[in-house]
């Protein structure tokens, strides 16, 4: 009865390993405001070799190090294009709008993939009454797409076409080791084209906090500025740093071990009557389930699953996600699917009771 909770809430909720947690313990640390912090000054010159590239910047979250690269590239009254449902413009608390002084210019796209042809009417150079565009930021995977991937070709295009347009191109890639996995591609073939790549070392890689921000060495001095400006100069940061490197070395190797639960996980609900997936599109980590064919709502659904010791979340009424990590296993992402036929199965209206 006392069985582990399962929880499928998102990558976010992953704990530190047993090698993370003696990392950090042994840590050699300094005022990384100093750049003095020896592991932190390690981990970004791995994550700026990972990636071929002249710097990389250790920041505390995502959000963090999304809205540093948006300021830096954007002055204020400009656009920024990005898909619709992007995390820079859906969970950033409008930073984009409240810290940099620009307006996302939101693009609907079919599993949240843009294509150039998809961006250009919305691209707009100097005008007597428009708005400039002075971004475009994509996101790979794509979490409110269901982890959906960019084919190389496309997000290169884009890359190409944009700067042809004299527009930079940063990338949100909070998941963007899981988009090598699925593409079968390196992360510099999947990345180099972009003018700054934001990853998260905290989601299925598995660290305690922390994400990175890579690009130019120049890039990289006017991201720590502003990095400073939202409060996120971290002195003896090496504690979580030493998370963070054994997270780019190591992590990436197992994705592929979330991805194929995510997959099994998918074809479990599938076959759950009211339940709507397709688990063709299942491709990464994340999932995505229609479920109003249930007569109750996600969030009905979500506390019920919860009683039972399996977490997931309501996105919409109609949706809920559900994300695999290092912290569920099969036998997880099974459990999972049977308490939710089970309670799907019983009683729904217990109102009358
Ligand atoms: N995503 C979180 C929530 O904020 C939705 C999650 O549970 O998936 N980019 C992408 C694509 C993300 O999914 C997230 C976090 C971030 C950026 C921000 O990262 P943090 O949480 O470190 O600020």
């Amino acid at each position: 009865m006392n069985q582990p909770i399962v929880d499928l809430r998102s990558d976010t909720v992953t704990k530190p390993t047993p090698a993370m947690r003696r990392a950090m313990y042994e840590a050699e640390v300094g005022d990384d405001v100093y750049r003095e912090d020896p592991t932190v000054n390690r981990l970004q010159e791995r994550a700026a070799e990972i990636f071929q590239r002249q710097a990389a910047l250790f920041v505390p979250s995502g959000t963090m190090g999304n809205q540093a690269a948006i300021k830096v590239h954007t002055r204020h009254g400009q656009e920024v294009i990005c898909e619709q449902r992007a995390h820079i413009f859906n969970f950033e608390m409008a930073m984009t709008a409240a810290f940099s002084g620009c307006l996302a210019r939101p693009v609907w796209a079919e599993d949240g993939i843009l294509t150039w042809d998809l961006i250009a009417p919305y691209v707009r150079g100097r005008s007597d009454h428009r708005a400039r565009t002075g971004l475009v930021s994509l996101e790979n995977t794509s979490n409110l797409a269901g982890g959906s991937v960019y084919p190389l070709e496309i997000s290169d295009d884009i890359c190409d076409r944009a700067h042809a347009a004299g527009l930079p191109v940063h990338l949100d890639g909070a998941r963007i080791f899981n988009a090598t996995v699925a593409l079968g591609r390196s992360v510099v073939e999947l990345t180099r084209k972009f003018d700054s790549v934001m990853f998260c070392l905290s989601k299925g890689l598995g660290a305690p906090v922390g994400s990175m921000l890579v690009g130019s060495k120049e890039f990289f001095e006017e991201a720590r500025l502003v990095r400073k400006m939202l409060g996120g100069g971290m002195r003896q940061a090496g504690v979580l740093a030493a998370a963070g490197i054994i997270a780019i070395e190591e992590s990436p190797k197992r994705l592929h071990i979330d991805h194929a639960n995510a997959k099994f996980l998918a074809q479990g609900l599938a076959e759950i009557p009211g339940i709507k997936i397709d688990p063709a599109k299942v491709v990464t980590n994340i999932l995505f389930l229609d479920v109003s064919g249930t007569g109750l709502t996600s969030f009905e659904i979500s506390t019920r699953l919860a009683a039972q010791g399996v977490l997931a979340n309501g996105v919409t009424p109609e949706t809920m996600r559900m994300v695999t990590h290092c912290d569920v296993d099969r036998d997880g992402c099974a459990r999972a699917v049977q308490v939710l036929r089970e309670v799907l199965s019983g009683p729904h209206n217990t109102t009358s009771a």
